[in-house]
């Protein structure tokens, strides 16, 4: 009888490892609900600080979660994909890199049966059951946000002509589309306001280095009245070459940023950034939340912003609201 009781043990043991092991990754052990994370790389303290909070709201809902981070590549986002497919994830979640080639992958998650959440950017696609719903930025609100400052800095200061260099995100990106058109439509009937170059600065800090290089080599120092950039990251290699070249940053040329993380929160309050659009990393909770409804039958809305504002060297900078992440 002993013996019987042994053997009944280990077949359910073998049997349980065997039936879920696509599941007993790192971080799923023995969870209920496993989702699948895709995350685009690590260019950037908003994508570092988005990465954490989805770790961290994971395992407060008690979820496993597999993460895949494709360090800038599309094609290792949907090996991914499919990578959770093949397990046979609960939900899948992912940061698409650029808008577009996302059908295909997205069709086998459908036909998985697998839920897909959009998060931070979105995709191109004329099926919009590919995914269930969008946690991220209003990126459009932002634009408007960065070109609303710029017409009041421009009134305050009795500038007759302001001359705009922007440096903007990843090409194709839902970001980086949307930035410049909320920011154009803003500024488009301000005749004050002429956008004389828009280059190609990836969120990376040193690629915001080398655009600013590159634009005062084109311009020259007094060629430039303000710096429109997508993304804090490249803002601070901005700086850096700024400070290097002796020019006065906020004040020979004016500089707007999005994002809100620290470092550039604290520029502003030194008087070397003039507007901090923000734009906030912390999605994780949002996303679980939604798992957990999805999960329990629930109905979910198709798209969620966060709440967001902007920091402007017109606010009372001592306020302890005034803060980056
Ligand atoms: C915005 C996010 C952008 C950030 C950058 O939601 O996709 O990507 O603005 C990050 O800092 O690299």
């Amino acid at each position: 009888m002993k013996k019987a009781i042994i053997l009944l043990l280990a077949l359910s043991m073998a049997l349980c490892l065997s039936g879920c092991a696509g599941k007993q990754e790192a971080g799923t052990e023995g969870s209920s609900v496993v989702v699948g994370f895709s995350q685009l790389g690590a260019e950037s303290s908003w994508r570092i600080a988005n990465t954490a909070s989805m770790e961290t709201a994971a395992k407060e809902a008690g979820f496993g979660l597999m993460m895949e981070n494709a360090n800038q590549k599309q094609e290792k986002q949907i090996d991914a994909i499919r990578s959770f497919i093949a397990y046979q994830v609960d939900v899948i979640v992912f940061s698409p890199i650029v808008e577009t080639g996302w059908e295909n992958v997205m069709t086998e998650a459908k036909k998985a049966g697998i839920p897909v959440i959009l998060m931070d950017r979105m995709i191109e696609t004329e099926d919009e059951s590919l995914y269930t719903a969008y946690v991220g930025a209003d990126f459009y609100a932002e634009g408007r946000r960065a070109g609303e400052y710029l017409i009041r800095k421009a009134d305050a200061l009795g500038a007759e002509k302001l001359r705009v260099a922007e440096i903007c995100g990843t090409a194709d990106s839902t970001p980086m589309r949307d930035r410049q058109s909320g920011f154009m439509d803003v500024v488009r009937g301000d005749a004050r306001i002429e956008v004389i170059a828009s280059v190609d600065g990836d969120f990376l800090r040193s690629k915001g280095e080398e655009c600013m290089r590159e634009l005062l080599a084109e311009f020259g120092r007094g060629g430039i009245d303000v710096i429109y950039s997508h993304n804090d990251s490249m803002t601070l290699g901005v700086l850096d070459v700024l400070e290097e070249e002796g020019i006065a940053p906020a004040k020979d040329i004016l500089l707007i940023t999005v994002d809100g993380e620290k470092e550039a929160v604290d520029a502003l309050k030194a008087g070397k950034i003039n507007c901090v659009v923000q734009c906030t990393p912390n999605l994780g909770g949002s996303v679980m939340e939604l798992v957990r409804d999805l999960k329990a039958g629930k109905e979910v809305p198709k798209i969620y912003h966060p709440d967001e504002g902007a920091f402007t060297d017109f606010d009372d900078l001592t306020d302890p609201s005034v803060e980056g992440f």
